[in-house]
């Protein structure tokens, strides 16, 4: 087993047994969302998880150590440091493991250590994607490149049109990876239903997914499969109130000369602002919904 890996007890002995297992991120504790609605929702997400018959793994980096699978503690401490905690993309594992200290892990991270410990499904709320203006900041989530190349199903909400979600799609197109609509053929824009932008392919059972992604393995095409799980009718935003929130904090973002790492959870806290809070409700909403379906395709697989 990896030297830098620690599998909590209940985890491994669900991996063992051929139990379902689902992966969590930490990223959206620590600099997704307030403290503290982020140790509550972490935990709430954990409780569904278990209520749908799977063991959760929340993935973070503490104290230098790859952890698959955290203590309530564990939760707490990085949802009270929040932004505090090092963002940890996969560039930087080696530094932070080398010197002992907490890492959040985004989806990328997440993805890398769920494979790791032999967990192949993951819920999250939203991913990482091209942003907009790539073409000329080329700032383009890792969490793309991590869908091209680590063997892990990520259930999310699609993506926030804080991303070009056409540029966004495309990529993950020339990269080879499946782009799944759950009973719809939309890509949904994570605060709403419908982006106007359609995925490769509709699937409608938890079962499909699975066989979907057992194929996806079984041919050894490398990489994952992106589900997208539209958020629950009577959560969704409107969208001109959202949209126009997330051009607000766009434009406040460009003023201010955010960049980097900063981008995304800059725009994330400001639209929670702007929105007055509604944008968290909908938020916890949606990775509840995820962490239920992504439970039902680890126990298919
Ligand atoms: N998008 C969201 N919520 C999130 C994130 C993205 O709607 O919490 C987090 C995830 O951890 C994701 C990361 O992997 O931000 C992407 O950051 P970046 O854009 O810097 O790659
Ligand atoms: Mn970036």
């Amino acid at each position: 087993m990896n030297k830098y890996l620690d599998i909590a007890p209940e985890v491994q002995e669900a991996l063992s047994a051929g139990r379902p297992v689902v992966a969590l991120e930490s990223t959206i504790i620590s600099h997704g969302m307030p403290y503290p609605q982020n140790v509550q929702t972490a935990l709430r997400v954990e409780q569904t998880i278990r209520d749908c018959g799977a063991v959760p793994a929340t993935i973070a980096i503490i104290g230098g150590r790859l952890k698959a699978g955290l203590t309530p503690s564990e939760i707490e401490h990085l949802g009270r440091k929040g932004r505090d905690v090092a963002k940890a993309s996969r560039r930087d594992l080696p530094v932070l493991v080398a010197r002992g200290q907490d890492g959040a892990t985004t989806v990328t991270t997440t993805m890398i250590i769920a494979a790791m410990a032999g967990i192949k499904v993951f819920a999250t709320g939203g991913i990482g994607g091209v942003h907009r203006g790539a073409e000329t900041t080329m700032d383009i989530s890792a969490d793309l490149e991590e869908l091209a190349r680590t063997p892990v199903m990520v259930v999310c909400a699609g993506a926030k049109s804080i991303l070009d979600l056409g540029l966004t799609l495309e990529y993950l197109e020339t990269k080879g990876v499946p782009v799944i609509g759950y009973g719809t053929d939309e890509l949904p824009a994570f605060y709403t239903r419908r982006s106007g932008f359609k995925v490769d392919y509709r699937i409608d059972t938890p079962e499909e997914l699975a066989a979907a992604f057992k194929a996806k393995l079984d041919m050894g095409l490398g990489g994952g499969m992106l589900v997208t799980n539209p958020i629950p009718e009577e959560y969704s935003m409107d969208p001109e109130r959202i949209n126009a929130a997330i051009e607000q904090a766009l434009a406040e973002a460009a003023e201010k000369g955010i960049h980097g790492k900063e981008t995304t959870p800059f725009l994330l806290a400001r639209i929670k602002d702007i929105t007055g809070g509604d944008s968290l409700a909908s938020n916890i909403q949606l990775v509840l919904n995820n962490a239920r379906l992504a439970a039902a395709a680890a126990a298919c697989l």
